[in-house]
């Protein structure tokens, strides 16, 4: 459900060690009685603990089109320090801190949109800045008094799509019902998208241009965004991943696509190892996104080596701390060996069957690699989709390593079946890699075009090509 916009507000105030300000005309200030009309407007949203934050921030351009920007701001306090930003080149002198725009995120058409962000650190208090500017300009946020030399507004940002026409203005908020996913008219549906790779290692490649691709050419309904647990990922530095995810997931929300949050444990295998690292973290993207509708969790990517009591365990804990925020949001548990019902390790969905998780409105994954996962795994697949619900959170073209040729055959009768039993599935990459899963051709994410397929590996136009058909969602 959508709350009133006034409530993640609150209950961020109520989780203590957040704090959010947003100037101009996004926080509905009175806007008539703004000063001479600008061209920018700032969010800045800080996540703060024990003498260090994470800042988020938002920058839109409301003048003239641009191909590079220098954002600049002042710490309020003296103890303020930039330690380390991504999304932009960060500097400080003095309380001053710039920011200049990346290759990939300089050209800012009017009206859009770029989230950059920083960690920092804090002596005294934390306050956040009251004026920002951009190429010089102060970011007033208005659009309400343009001056006479600026020509008028111009047509929506790209990434803006038509009102009534995204998955997600669709589908609305998402229900689990019986076997299937339901939208808001309680009608079953498949999401079909893409996942990235890990984000520690080809964030590089989620940016506007990108993401725009992805909703609108290959006009993905879902954007999974991997979040390693391990392999230099989130335990590396927890509150830098949080804010990451939580960017990639307002960027899936401003184009109208679902964004499933995958905690990427993969080795080690048992889910328990990272427990209170799962505890933390989805406490803190649950409240963050809690008034949202387009938001799931997948809390497992793929436990390995370890029993479906102990996954089971591990969800019974988890499933609670997201709950407690965002009651009604879809929940993905992974299951054994892999996220193969249990498969690959000589056993099968029975055991999830007669010893499911204690919670409702949750759905069990389920992962396959096209070459090297055939009939026998498609054949438990069909029989569990008759008594669990199921969603495929990640599967891949190619064999279990992520890399080799795509397999057409295999891929399009593991295509053929999923959109039959209407599962939802995401495809292991939309990145660059030099890996036969990946979609975008080696050096992609360099670049700024993302469209068409002069872009992408034989993977991805296979992909392409499957997802971007109509959808056809039921709306009533
Ligand atoms: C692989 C990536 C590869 C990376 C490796 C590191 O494709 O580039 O070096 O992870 O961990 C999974 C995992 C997923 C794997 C993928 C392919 O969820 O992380 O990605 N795979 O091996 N399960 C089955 C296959």
């Amino acid at each position: 459900m959508k709350h009133p916009p006034s409530r993640p507000r609150r209950l961020l105030v109520a989780a203590g060690a957040v704090g959010a300000l947003t100037l101009g005309a996004l926080a509905g200030l009175p806007t008539t009685n703004a000063m001479a009309a600008t061209g920018c407007s700032v969010t800045y949203t800080t996540n703060s603990w024990s003498g260090g934050f994470t800042a988020s921030v938002t920058v839109t351009n409301l003048g003239a089109a641009v191909n590079n920007w220098t954002l600049g701001f002042s710490f309020p306090d003296s103890g303020q320090r930039l330690t380390q930003g991504w999304s932009a080149t960060w500097s400080q002198s003095g309380s001053a801190v710039t920011a200049q725009s990346a290759s990939w995120n300089g050209a800012l058409a009017t009206g859009a949109s770029t989230n950059i962000g920083f960690n920092g650190s804090f002596t005294g208090n934390n306050p956040s800045p009251t004026s920002f500017t951009l190429n010089g300009t102060v970011c007033t946020g208005s659009t309400t008094t343009p001056p006479p030399t600026t020509p008028p507004p111009t047509t929506p940002p790209p990434t803006t799509p038509p009102p009534g026409q995204t998955p997600v203005q669709i589908n609305g908020q998402l229900r689990v019902c019986g076997v299937n996913l339901c939208n808001q008219y309680g009608r079953p549906i498949q999401l079909r998208g893409m996942s990235t790779h890990g984000i520690q290692w080809f964030g590089n490649c989620y940016n506007n241009a990108s993401l725009d691709a992805l909703a609108t050419d290959w006009r993905a309904d879902l954007f999974r965004i991997a979040m390693y647990v391990q392999e230099q990922g989130y335990e590396t530095d927890p509150a830098g991943f949080t804010n990451r995810v939580n960017n990639l997931v307002e960027e899936a929300t401003r184009r109208g696509m679902y964004a499933m949050i995958d905690f990427h444990l993969l080795t080690p295998g048992d889910p328990m190892f990272n427990l209170e690292r799962a505890k933390t973290f989805f406490a803190s993207v649950s409240a963050r996104h809690a008034s949202k509708n387009n938001v799931i969790y997948e809390i497992a990517n793929e436990p390995n080596g370890v029993s479906w009591s102990t996954i089971k365990n591990y969800a019974d804990q988890v499933i609670p701390v997201i709950r407690a925020n965002d009651p009604d949001a879809v929940v993905i548990v992974g299951t054994r060996a892999w996220s193969s019902l249990g498969v690959s390790e000589g056993s099968n969905h029975t055991e999830i069957v007669n010893n499911p998780v204690n919670a409702s409105n949750i759905m069990y994954a389920f992962h396959f690699y096209a070459a090297s996962h055939r009939d026998n795994y498609r054949a438990e697949v069909e029989r569990a989709a008759a008594r669990l619900p199921l969603f495929v959170t990640e599967f891949g073209t190619v064999d279990y390593t992520g890399d080799g040729g795509v397999d057409l055959a295999s891929s399009t009768q593991w295509l053929d079946l999923l959109d039959r039993l209407k599962i939802g599935y995401a495809n292991w990459t939309f990145s660059d890699k030099a890996e036969g899963s990946a979609a975008l051709r080696p050096g992609t994410c360099n670049g700024s075009n993302y469209t068409g397929t002069s872009v992408l590996t034989p993977s991805g136009v296979f992909m392409r090509e499957r997802i971007r058909t109509p959808d056809n969602f039921p709306t009533s």
